[in-house]
């Protein structure tokens, strides 16, 4: 049974930056309400209202992975540690992006899966072998008629993102080989809940995991989790290493209990904590507001960093706007001269001289601080002050 805990409003498809703002204020269809349920039984959290896949991942997908050196650094040191590993012959990446893990194997060792035409298209191009389907039971038959079975079947940031979890794990069961091994990596909800990082719901993220959620989901298919690392990436993720039962290849290592207690320990079974998480996330918007418009009160200027999907779900849960905002500035070219989703805030190609004369920085990418704080070290010097709204809305 499904249980609500937290309203965030009425929102737009988080990757959806128009070119024309009026177009989304006009059609308020295209706003859905989110909401987030948690499952008593399952204990998995998902959001209400699921969007049909192709009006999210299609041909005009902005987001890419390359976009930061975090991630490239990050798919470079688990390239080396599935190698080193596991060693496959043949590697298969659900949802695999602009390449930014494939780039690290060989040609002939590793297939990409991924759903988006414009990023299927880049990869196609590097020379890997790229289905641009998205992952069900029909493609998982085509590869596996096409190149036998797989040794280690690799998602990011991708299993959260497609609705039937029954479909995803069934075709990973379908394509794997006896002793290979999945590897899904998505941001994790015990960071989330302590972090009160309610900007991990929206649209496209159907389902934030926990440990709990996924050992519950994939016994189903007799996968069990050998492995658990945490990661920093996407501000807190969890890295699952998954096996079928009757693999003796791998012992169940002590990370796997770890993390199910501290989930456990943290009242992850349990409505309550839930609820408290609901009510940080109000205490937290009228933090936000407050302080942005004190800073605005005094003349100065705000921009954002990092028009992130998360950003989508910050700007039109607390009604942020260009009053507060005057633009947001992001790597991505397919960002660039187009505005945040719902709303007014026109987005810049990120270019240093934009942030001349300002005064304060909202990290929409909050989850990359130190890279961009990095980068950023001329801002600091001169004054400038960020803003993030995580773990609650502070200035530093
Ligand atoms: O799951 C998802 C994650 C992995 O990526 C997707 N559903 C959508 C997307 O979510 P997001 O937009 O919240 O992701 P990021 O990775 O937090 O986005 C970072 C954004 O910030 C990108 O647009 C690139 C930009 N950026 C920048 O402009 N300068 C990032 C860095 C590090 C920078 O220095």
């Amino acid at each position: 049974m499904n249980k609500k805990f937290l309203d965030l409003g009425l929102q737009p498809l988080a990757n959806n930056y128009l070119i024309n703002q009026k177009k989304l204020s006009i059609k308020n269809n295209e706003l859905y309400k989110l909401e987030v349920f948690f499952n008593l039984k399952s204990k998995l959290v998902s959001i209400s209202k699921k969007i049909p896949k192709n009006k999210m991942f299609n041909n005009k997908y902005p987001y890419k992975s390359s976009m930061s050196k975090t991630m490239i650094k990050s798919f470079k040191n688990l390239h080396k540690g599935i190698i080193k590993d596991f060693n496959p012959k043949l590697f298969l990446e659900i949802g695999s992006n602009d390449g930014a893990l494939i780039k690290n194997f060989k040609k002939n060792e590793a297939i990409c899966v991924e759903p988006c035409n414009n990023l299927a298209r880049i990869t196609t191009q590097l020379g890997y072998k790229t289905y641009a389907n998205y992952w069900d039971r029909k493609v998982a038959k085509k590869i596996k008629r096409k190149f036998g079975n797989i040794d280690v079947v690799y998602a990011a940031n991708t299993v959260t993102h497609i609705e039937n979890l029954d479909s995803v794990f069934q075709s990973i069961f379908d394509i794997l080989s006896q002793n290979g091994i999945l590897i899904i990596e998505d941001p994790s909800l015990l960071e989330c809940l302590k972090k009160i990082s309610y900007d991990q719901f929206y649209n496209e993220h159907i389902y934030v995991f926990s440990a709990i959620a996924v050992e519950n989901i994939i016994k189903k298919f007799d996968f069990e989790i050998f492995d658990i690392q945490n990661i920093s990436t996407h501000g807190g993720s969890l890295r699952y290493f998954i096996k079928h039962k009757n693999n003796k290849l791998y012992k169940i290592k002590k990370s796997v209990s770890k993390q199910i207690n501290l989930e456990i320990k943290f009242g992850m079974k349990k409505m309550n904590v839930y609820k408290k998480f609901s009510n940080s996330v109000i205490k937290s918007k009228k933090k936000l507001l407050k302080l942005l418009k004190n800073i605005k009160n005094n003349n100065k200027k705000i921009i954002g960093y990092g028009a992130t999907a998360k950003s989508t779900t910050v700007l039109n849960y607390c009604n942020i706007d260009n009053n507060l905002i005057d633009y947001f500035v992001d790597t991505t070219p397919d960002k660039s001269n187009k505005f945040m989703p719902g709303k007014n805030i026109k987005i810049y190609k990120y270019d240093v001289k934009l942030l001349k004369d300002v005064d304060y920085i909202f990290l929409g990418a909050w989850n990359f601080k130190d890279e961009i704080l990095n980068k950023e070290k001329k801002f600091k010097e001169r004054g400038g002050k960020f803003i993030s709204h995580v773990p609650l809305p502070h200035i530093f």
